[in-house]
């Protein structure tokens, strides 16, 4: 089984000595790692605010095979592909040209490697509210991935997966997935409009992505919750009120679960799944207040990582992401 944790690298070589634990990835933020590894690392420019340096280590108890190359890397199991790529812009090539170019490299990948169905895609890249050539970033972004999906996913927008969209510091653009040998369900918000389904005002190809996505394994489900922020509808909510955003942000991750609940019949609220969660916050200043306004939430009582990036809209102050795992039910 797919395995997550926020560790201390000082952790890792008790990790890498375990026998039912096979190294996928490594997510370190902001940071390099202090030793080699026996896996793929995902090093993203996105510092982490408060408490002690951590990694995201993903294991997995079935046999793993690893591909590395000096784009990217992949990491599989029999059921499950862990993937990067890292694609660097040349000057004069616009982004919405670089991100189709990678989109399609990777529904080539997942497809000849035998895991065509995406389950769950994270996009990190720099200036993502910067202009390019007079279309924000994102937006540039939002068109290559648009292209790409429509072009080559079968059964667009319906068999689109949890994403989140962040600014990095520095870097390429990284692309990071999760895709199965075996599909997956996603799943709408019923406060919040469909992302594929938002109006032209947010750029002229919707952003693709799902607002949660659950997958099944033989004993356990686990429920990707995608980027959430502070938007009803397709309207952001709260302008300059870092609080105020959090709490509309926890109203549209307990509508989430609810949703997952009406489709599954599972609670993954329930206090024993093992979860995780990261917060993206715009500046380090507003970290106070939004961990403030988190007290006595869901998060309080799991892991949660607290990341400097940028949201997709300016005036989106953080955003919520989270996997829910919900071991051994009978299905
Ligand atoms: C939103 O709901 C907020 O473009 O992949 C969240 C998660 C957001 C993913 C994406 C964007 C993305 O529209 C922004």
């Amino acid at each position: 089984m797919l395995d997550v944790r926020y560790l201390r690298p000082a952790e890792l070589p008790f990790v890498f000595a375990e026998s039912d634990a096979h190294p996928m990835a490594i997510v370190s933020f902001g940071h390099r790692l202090p030793d080699p590894v026996p896996c793929p690392t995902i090093m993203l420019d996105l510092p982490q605010i408060g408490g002690s340096p951590l990694v995201e280590v993903w294991t997995s108890d079935k046999p793993v095979t690893i591909r590395e190359t000096v784009g990217g890397s992949m990491a599989m199991t029999n059921d499950v592909l862990i993937g990067s790529f890292r694609l660097d812009e040349q000057p004069g090539v616009s982004l919405d040209a670089t991100t189709y170019a990678g989109y399609r490299d990777l529904l080539q990948q997942v497809r000849a490697m035998g895991y065509p169905h995406l389950w769950r895609i994270w996009n990190y890249f720099p200036h993502i509210n910067g202009d390019q050539d007079g279309l924000e970033r994102y937006r540039r972004f939002c068109v290559g991935r648009h292209q790409a999906l429509t072009e080559s996913l079968a059964d667009f927008p319906t068999s689109l997966p949890a994403a989140t969209a962040v600014g990095t510091r520095s870097g390429p653009l990284q692309i990071v997935f999760l895709a199965g040998a075996q599909p997956a369900t996603h799943l709408g918000n019923p406060r919040q409009l469909n992302a594929y389904e938002y109006p032209e005002d947010y750029g002229p190809r919707s952003p693709s992505f799902a607002r949660a996505t659950i997958t099944r394994a033989e004993h356990d489900a686990r429920l990707y919750i995608a980027g959430t922020a502070s938007i009803v509808g397709h309207l952001s909510q709260h302008t300059g009120l870092p609080m105020e955003q959090a709490r509309e942000t926890l109203r549209n991750i307990h509508a989430v679960f609810h949703q997952a609940k009406h489709v599954t019949g599972l609670d993954f609220t329930e206090p024993q799944r093992r979860t995780l969660y990261k917060v993206y916050v715009r500046e380090p200043n507003l970290f106070p207040d939004i961990r403030r306004a988190l007290q006595d939430s869901p998060l309080s009582s799991h892991p949660v990582v607290f990341l400097e990036g940028d949201l997709c809209r300016r005036e989106l102050l953080m955003e919520i992401e989270g996997l829910i795992i919900a071991e051994s039910f009978s299905s």
